[in-house]
């Protein structure tokens, strides 16, 4: 796992801003040509193990990076650089400029596919809530929150657990936006939150740390689908997107795609068995 460049504060806004400015692809040559010459890939990731993550000395993994750093060697992109955002920002950040592919987990549904240009399926997962050990609110679906008038959960901002929250029926002052999944885990360890939703790794993932006898989880939330990701690219990036591709789909059939994903717990099979077309149209 290499060391790779965490841009944060005022030194990553200046760093972004001047690439934003003057970042690969400008008219006369490819995208990936610049990516080439610039000798990395700006990735938008949220610091979400497994699906990504960040540790304390800025080195980046994830299933998402892992294989968004092995793809982009192989079309002689030598290094990804990695900068945190809220799954709301990603898109607008993508079309903005300040990064030139999201691998975050941010997954596929029909909004998202009109708005960017997504490789095909990476990563894959049910959602899950989290919630006090014996589920004294009996949730298994987003609706039970919904008819719980005191109930209250938490999911991240712009992200896929607060859409679904919303669309049970969840009034919006009951949706509560979590900046990160520690600060999830404490909502609702003090009572601020009655439930936090996240796709089940995460939650998983959050529990092992978390080390709490007195938290439950709720997996599969009933009546949500089993949703997966892609590399999302900026609309006109279409090149850049089908060169990934074709990476993507090497490294599914010599098998080196499971290697990457199955430590961290995804099913390369969950991937491979379908599809951006299918998973863009589903409703
Ligand atoms: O795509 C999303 O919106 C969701 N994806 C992940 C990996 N975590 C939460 C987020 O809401």
């Amino acid at each position: 796992m290499k060391k790779l460049g965490i841009w944060a504060g005022v030194a990553g806004i200046t760093l972004s801003a001047v690439l934003a400015a003057t970042g690969p692809g400008s008219a006369e040559e490819g995208k990936l040509d610049g990516l080439k010459k610039q000798g990395f890939a700006r990735v938008a990731i949220a610091n979400e193990p497994p699906f990504t993550a960040v540790a304390a000395d800025g080195k980046v993994s994830g299933a998402a990076p892992d294989v968004a750093r092995e793809i982009f060697k192989r079309l002689g992109v030598e290094d990804i650089v990695a900068s945190i955002s809220e799954y709301g920002a990603m898109i607008p950040g993508l079309q903005a400029g300040r990064f030139d592919v999201v691998t975050a987990g941010l997954f596929m549904k029909p909004e998202r596919c009109a708005a960017v240009v997504y490789s095909e399926p990476v990563l894959c997962d049910a959602e899950a809530m989290l919630v006090k050990k014996g589920n004294p609110k009996g949730f298994k679906s987003y609706e039970d929150v919904a008819k719980d008038d005191s109930a209250k959960i938490g999911a991240p901002g712009g992200g896929t657990e607060e859409k679904l929250a919303l669309t049970a029926g969840v009034p919006r002052d009951r949706v509560v936006v979590v900046p990160d999944g520690q600060s999830g885990v404490k909502m609702l360890q003090d009572g601020r939150i009655d439930a936090y939703s996240l796709p089940v790794l995460s939650i998983n993932d959050l529990v092992k740390k978390a080390n709490d006898p007195n938290l439950e989880v709720v997996a599969p939330v009933m009546g949500a689908p089993v949703y997966c990701d892609g590399a999302a690219f900026k609309k006109g990036d279409e090149a850049l997107r089908d060169a990934f591709d074709v990476e993507l789909a090497k490294m599914k059939e010599s098998g080196e795609f499971a290697k990457i994903i199955e430590p961290y717990g995804f099913s390369a099979a969950a991937a491979i068995s379908t599809s951006r077309d299918k998973l863009c149209a589903a409703q």
